[in-house]
């Protein structure tokens, strides 16, 4: 553990703090001794329970974590955040992050994905220049950038984005590339391959059916809804991700990096290993539903990660089967407690995400 007595070594801005990635990378940075201040969206409920466990009341003085509302659609919050935090690194996490959606609100995902990672360049080019201090960013990007070109993919490949979420990611990489060539910014494209965790969002395909399969376990759910179950992913664990990208601020030079296990398997073969870990079997349990079908699907992502193990010496410590069984023990946990409180009439049926 850090000494948290010690004046802070760093200090680190996040959008997308409430997030999966956003509450590992917390963790990560914390644990190195960094003050770490995050954007978050004001909502009609709290969207900060993946933070409640390192929460600390801002008004004691241990409290090395710090909440402030802005939005990337909103320009003006991200310029005065910068400029009051004096962040060193700067972290854009925050995104409409779901394929799926992004075919229902295609606007408002190109506005927060490509349009809101311009505005954080910009307010971050413009506290350099106008402070003449180093600001170092990092960009969120993603395999699904890929979408259509066959795998292996690393940083070579040809982009073929499928979905309007995958364009306005490969403009976000593209907006980061151009403020390192035209401004000097160190600023770093992690091209992340999909990596999950127990945090992982409710309507995503692994915690979708880890969810259910706690709560079919314990006789709170009977079927499970799906749609394609023959796509492939590369998936890894979140934690081992976020490790990547602030190994990548580190360096002396800003690059760009693919991060992947390189092992990928289809949504079929994710049912079978989670299912077939309680003993169950999946055909009994799931239907398909043409709903969660996409316009446009990603068949194959599979990354190669050669150059951020050679030159960074990343490498994921959790493999398929075990983030598997992380998965599918934290949901077990969650759908007994919640069977609990089933039995004494505490919850509503949950809608199927
Ligand atoms: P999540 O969906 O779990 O988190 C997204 C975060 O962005 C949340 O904190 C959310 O806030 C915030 N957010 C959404 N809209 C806005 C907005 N308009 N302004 C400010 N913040 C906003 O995503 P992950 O943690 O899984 O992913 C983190 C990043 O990495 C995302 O950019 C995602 O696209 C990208 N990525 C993720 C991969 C993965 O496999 N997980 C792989 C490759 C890239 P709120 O809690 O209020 O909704
Ligand atoms: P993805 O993740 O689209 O790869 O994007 P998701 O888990 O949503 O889908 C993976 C694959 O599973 C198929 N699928 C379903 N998906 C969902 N969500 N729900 C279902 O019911 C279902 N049935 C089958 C999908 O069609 C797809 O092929 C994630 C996000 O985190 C992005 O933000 C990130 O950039 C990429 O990973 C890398």
């Amino acid at each position: 553990m850090a000494d948290t007595s010690a004046a802070p070594v760093k200090k680190a801005l996040i959008s997308g703090i409430t997030g999966q990635d956003g509450s590992y990378l917390t963790e990560l940075l914390l644990s190195k001794g960094y003050e770490v201040h995050g954007i978050i969206r004001r909502s009609s409920n709290f969207n900060t329970q993946r933070l409640e466990h390192i929460y600390i009341d801002p008004h004691k003085s241990s409290a090395r974590m710090k909440l402030h509302y802005g939005d990337l659609t909103d320009a003006s919050a991200l310029r005065k955040w910068v400029d009051s935090i004096r962040p060193d690194e700067v972290y854009n996490l925050g995104a409409q992050s779901h394929v799926g959606v992004s075919f229902e609100n295609p606007d408002y995902t190109a506005d927060v994905v490509a349009t809101g990672a311009l505005r954080l360049l910009e307010a971050v080019r413009v506290h350099i220049e106008t402070t003449g201090r180093e600001v170092r960013y990092y960009q969120a990007g993603s395999s699904e950038m890929y979408g259509a070109t066959p795998p292996p993919q690393d940083e070579d490949t040809v982009f073929h984005p499928r979905s309007p979420y995958a364009v306005s990611k490969v403009a976000a990489h593209w907006y980061t590339v151009n403020y390192r060539e035209a401004y000097g910014l160190f600023a770093c494209n992690g091209i992340l391959f999909n990596h999950e965790s127990p945090r992982r969002g409710e309507n995503f395909v692994t915690r979708k059916i880890t969810r259910a399969l706690g709560r079919i376990k314990v006789g709170l759910q009977s079927k499970l809804y799906l749609g394609n179950l023959k796509a492939s992913r590369d998936w890894g664990f979140a934690g081992d991700y976020v490790e990547a990208m602030w190994l990548m601020l580190q360096q002396e030079k800003p690059d760009d990096y693919v991060v992947a296990t390189e092992d990928s398997h289809t949504v079929e073969e994710f049912l079978e290993e989670s299912f077939g870990y309680v003993g169950l079997n999946w055909k009994d349990y799931v239907e398909i539903d043409q709903r969660y079908f996409r316009p446009s699907e990603v068949d194959n992502l599979r990354g190669s990660s050669a150059k951020i193990r050679e030159k960074l010496g990343w490498q994921p410590k959790v493999g398929f089967k075990q983030l598997v069984a992380m998965m599918v023990d934290a949901d077990l946990e969650a759908a007994k407690r919640e069977k609990v409180l089933a039995d004494h009439g505490h919850i509503a049926p949950q809608q199927q995400p």
